[in-house]
C-alpha cells in the first residue's frame, strides 16, 4: 500500500465535527431546546398512558443502476419527528413514554456515526452530548438505532402483563410501511390494541408556537417576495416557466431552503386548470396568469397565489370577475376571529359571491365555477393537520377562486393567515393584492425596463 493511499485509509476514520452546527447554521436555526421540550412534554400529557413511537425519515437510497445519486439538501425529516426533536438525521426513531402518575420520558435513537459513510454524505450527528443539548432529551436517553428493536422488545415485555399492557401509539397512516418488529409489538398488545398517533400529533401541530410563527411568517414573506419579483419579470412573450425561475430564484436567495409544493405558473387557459404544474407555454397579451407558489423556511411553507395580467393591465372583463373574488377573500378575512370553523368562512365567501356577481356569471351564477374549497390548514404540511374551531395560534389559507374555461382565463387569489389573541394577520399581505396596486407594481417595473 502507497503511502498515500494509507494516508486515506486513516482519513476515512477520522471523525470531523458533526453536524449539530452546521444544523442551527440553517436559514431557519435550530428550534429552541424550551420548544421541543414544551411539544415532548404536551404529546405526554395527550397520549396520558402507552408508548409512542416516531420514526424519522429514511437516508435516501443510493442503489445503481436505479440511483437517484441522493445529496444532503434533498433529504427531508419526518415532520413529527422534527417537530418533537429539531434533528435532520436520518434513520432516526423517538419512543415517548407517558405514564398516568408520572412525567414519562423520551428515548431518541440516531445511527452510530459512520466514519467512512460520512465521507460520501458528511458529517452527522451521532448520540451522545450534541444531540441532547439539540434536543434537550438527556444523554442517557439516547441511543444507537440499532438498538430500538430490542429496547421497544424489553420495555413491552417490562410493562407488559395479562393486567397492564401499555397502548401503542403509531401512525396508522405508514401501518402498511412500519418495520415488522413494530408490527408484531403491536399484535402482541392486541388486548389493549394500538391507537393512531396522528390525531394527538395533529392537534399539537395545529396550534403553532412561537418558534413556528417565526418560521411561518418567514416563509410567508419570502414567499410574497417571490410573487413581487414575478409581477416585475412578467411581460408578454415570456414563458410560464420563466416566471416560476425567477419567483423560485428569489424565495432560495431569501433563505427557503426548498418549494412549498411545485409551483403553478397557469396562463390563459391553464389558468383554469387547478394543480397545472408543466409552465411549458409561453404567455401572450391579454392572458392571466395564475401564480400560486411559496417556498419552505424551516420546515414551514406558505401557500400564496397571485393572479396577473400578462401585459400589466387586467380587461374590463378580467377585472370584474377579479374583483369579486377579491371581495370574497375579503369578506371570508373578516369573518375570522376566534371560536369560529373554516367552514363557515366558505359559507361566508360563497354568499359574498352570490350577493355582489349581478349577471357576471348569467343565470347559473359565479360559484359554479368556484370548484374547490376556500381554506385549509398551512404548517409543516402546504395541507397541514388537525381540526376544530379558530384558535389563537393556528394558521391557514383563505383562497377563493373563478375558473371559466369558456372564456380561457381563471382568478385565484390566496393569502396566508395567522390567527392571534386579538384578531388574525395575513402574513402574506406584501404581495400587491388589488388591480391598481398589481398594475402600478408592473407599470413601474416596465418603466424600468
Ligand atoms: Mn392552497
Amino acid at each position: 500500500m502507497s503511502f498515500a493511499a494509507r494516508a486515506g485509509a486513516l482519513a476515512l476514520f477520522v471523525l470531523v465535527p458533526s453536524l449539530a452546527e452546521a444544523q442551527a447554521g440553517s436559514p431557519g436555526g435550530a428550534v429552541p431546546v424550551a420548544n421541543l421540550t414544551a411539544r415532548r412534554q404536551a404529546l405526554i400529557g395527550k397520549i396520558k398512558n402507552g408508548v409512542a413511537i416516531i420514526r424519522g425519515a429514511e437516508e435516501l437510497a443510493n442503489d445503481p443502476p436505479n440511483s437517484k445519486y441522493p445529496q444532503a439538501t434533498a433529504f427531508r425529516q419526518d415532520n413529527d419527528f422534527f417537530y418533537l426533536t429539531g434533528l435532520e438525521t436520518p434513520d432516526a426513531w423517538l419512543i415517548v413514554i407517558a405514564a398516568d402518575s408520572a412525567r414519562g420520558e423520551t428515548h431518541l435513537f440516531i445511527p452510530a456515526r459512520n466514519p467512512q459513510a460520512e465521507r460520501w454524505t458528511g458529517p452527522k450527528v451521532g448520540p451522545g452530548p450534541e444531540a441532547a443539548a439539540a434536543t434537550g432529551i438527556p444523554v442517557t436517553h439516547i441511543h444507537p438505532s440499532d438498538s430500538v428493536e430490542v429496547y421497544l422488545r424489553n420495555l413491552l415485555r417490562a410493562n407488559g402483563g395479562p393486567d397492564r399492557s401499555p397502548t401503542l401509539w403509531v401512525r396508522h397512516t405508514e401501518w402498511d410501511t412500519a418495520p415488522e418488529f413494530i408490527q408484531t409489538a403491536v399484535l402482541e398488545q392486541q388486548r389493549v390494541g394500538s391507537r393512531d398517533l396522528l390525531p394527538p400529533l395533529a392537534a399539537l401541530r395545529l396550534v403553532k408556537d412561537e418558534d413556528e410563527i417565526r418560521r411561518l411568517t418567514r416563509a410567508a414573506e419570502l414567499s410574497a417576495q417571490g410573487h413581487i419579483a414575478a409581477m416585475e419579470f412578467t411581460k408578454p412573450g415570456v414563458w410560464e416557466y420563466e416566471i416560476e425561475a425567477e419567483a423560485e430564484r428569489t424565495f432560495r436567495r431569501l433563505g427557503a431552503e426548498r418549494l412549498g409544493y411545485p409551483s403553478i405558473v397557469g396562463s390563459g387557459i391553464n389558468g383554469t386548470v387547478l394543480h397545472y404544474d408543466q409552465s411549458r407555454r409561453q404567455t401572450q397579451a391579454g392572458d392571466l396568469i395564475v401564480m400560486d407558489m411559496a417556498g419552505e423556511f424551516g420546515y414551514y411553507t406558505a401557500d400564496v397565489t397571485r393572479t396577473i395580467p400578462t401585459s400589466g393591465k387586467f380587461t374590463p372583463r378580467q377585472a370584474a370577475i377579479y374583483n369579486l373574488v377579491l371581495g370574497a377573500q375579503q369578506a371570508a378575512m373578516d369573518a375570522v376571529r376566534p371560536g369560529i370553523m373554516r367552514r363557515d368562512l366558505d359559507v361566508v365567501a360563497r354568499k359574498y359571491i352570490t350577493d355582489h356577481q349581478g349577471d357576471l356569471c348569467g343565470a347559473g351564477g359565479c360559484n359554479r365555477y368556484f370548484i374547490h374549497g376556500l381554506t385549509h390548514w398551512i404548517g409543516m404540511d402546504v395541507h397541514d393537520v388537525g381540526e376544530g374551531p379558530l384558535v389563537p395560534g393556528v394558521a391557514f389559507t383563505i383562497e377563493p377562486g373563478i375558473y371559466i374555461p369558456e372564456e380561457g382565463f381563471g382568478v385565484r387569489i390566496e393569502d396566508d393567515i395567522l390567527v392571534t389573541a386579538t384578531g388574525w394577520v395575513n402574513l402574506s399581505k406584501s404581495a400587491p393584492r388589488t388591480v391598481a396596486d398589481i398594475e402600478k407594481l408592473m407599470a413601474a417595473a416596465k418603466a424600468r425596463k
